[in-house]
């Protein structure tokens, strides 16, 4: 059938149309049917990057630990670790938490408008080391999930993955059951997970409802893997996007990095609401996973707000606006003229 941007479905006609572009249909089947699906490495991008995000790692890696690389195996034999926050050490990274593929099938599940949370590297050495079968829906208080994903992941896998490998494995089918495993079904899944089977540059990629952990690695060498994890744009971040996004980096970025990195966000505000002015001046609308353009001037880090002081010039301009005319709540907070917080800078 024709694909047109009915504005009833929002901006899915132009998602659904680039991942169309890109051949990736097929993998959205696979999430909605098993609750993950594996990018082959060509899809991912070419052999030159592969190697590159892998040495990014390594030497990250080791300047964190303080050894050379070559010591590395030595140091991780029996144990894993995830390097928290990544995405400044080296700007390889900015471009990888853009890559089309992958983020076209992350906003499938978490929105056009989804944003940032983490972006770590993970190393596993040879040894018993490996991650208990668990759902990364984070909402830990509420007993059961949603029907939309409120997050989604890849996994971009720099060595290869199997069962022996000590790659990650899955419960196919899980992300219907809609909560969290218990005890008794961690220990059953532990040792029944369908173990993914991947060539060095693929990337695996699920939603936060899916149950997947991974196996021991019997196998020599490290096993090395760079995530990152999306959430809904309403969210709190793991990791501190917002506060550490210079403009620097979102000017040698696309508008869709910055929208990632979430500068533009309503939340959090203080006696003088959100700062309708400045949200109206960042990125609109559906933004095309093929934009490599960087903004430029176009957009700014978030200013520092004085969230105290209330401004009485914004709140005439609030008393005016709330005229008890109907008001769609749904893209509200989005952006809407008439507003302002009082910047301190
Ligand atoms: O590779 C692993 O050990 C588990 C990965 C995982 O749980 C994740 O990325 O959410």
């Amino acid at each position: 059938m024709q694909i047109e941007d009915w504005p009833s479905a929002k901006t899915t006609p132009a998602l659904y149309r680039e991942l169309k572009e890109l051949d990736l249909l097929e993998h959205i089947a696979e999430l909605e049917a098993f609750g993950y699906t594996v990018l082959p490495p060509d899809t991912v991008g070419p052999p030159e990057q592969h190697e590159a995000v892998k040495q990014a790692v390594l030497s990250l890696v080791s300047k964190r630990k303080g050894c050379a690389p070559e010591d590395l195996e030595a140091l991780f034999s029996e144990s894993q670790e995830l390097f928290r926050f990544v995405l400044w050490d080296n700007p390889i990274f900015e471009k990888l938490v853009l890559n089309p593929a992958a983020l076209g099938l992350i906003q499938w599940m978490g929105g056009t408008d989804c944003i940032l949370s983490l972006c770590n590297a993970w190393i596993k050495g040879k040894g018993s080391a490996r991650t208990s079968v668990h759902a990364d829906w984070a909402q830990f208080d509420m007993p059961s999930m949603a029907v939309e994903t409120y997050g989604a992941n890849f996994n971009y896998v720099l060595t290869d993955y199997s069962k022996e490998d000590g790659g990650l494995a899955f419960v196919p089918g899980s992300h219907r059951w809609r909560r969290l495993p218990a005890i008794e079904e961690v220990e059953h899944w532990n040792e029944n997970a369908v173990a993914v089977e991947a060539n060095a540059g693929s990337m695996v990629i699920w939603g936060d409802h899916t149950w997947h952990g991974s196996y021991p690695k019997n196998t020599e060498g490290l096993r090395i893997m760079v995530l990152g994890m999306y959430n809904r744009a309403h969210m709190q971040t793991q990791e501190a996007y917002k506060e550490t996004a210079t403009a620097e980096a979102l000017a040698r970025n696309p508008l869709r990095f910055t929208r990632l990195m979430n500068t533009y966000h309503a939340f959090p505000w203080g006696k003088n609401g959100a700062d309708y002015k400045r949200i109206m001046k960042g990125p609109q609308g559906y933004l095309s996973l093929f934009d490599t353009q960087p903004s430029g001037d176009r957009v700014r880090e978030r200013p520092e707000y004085d969230y105290h002081t209330y401004d009485q010039s914004v709140g005439e301009a609030v008393k005016a606006s709330m005229s008890g005319k109907p008001v769609n709540f749904i893209d509200h907070y989005k952006g809407r003229p008439g507003r302002a917080g009082t910047r301190k800078s």
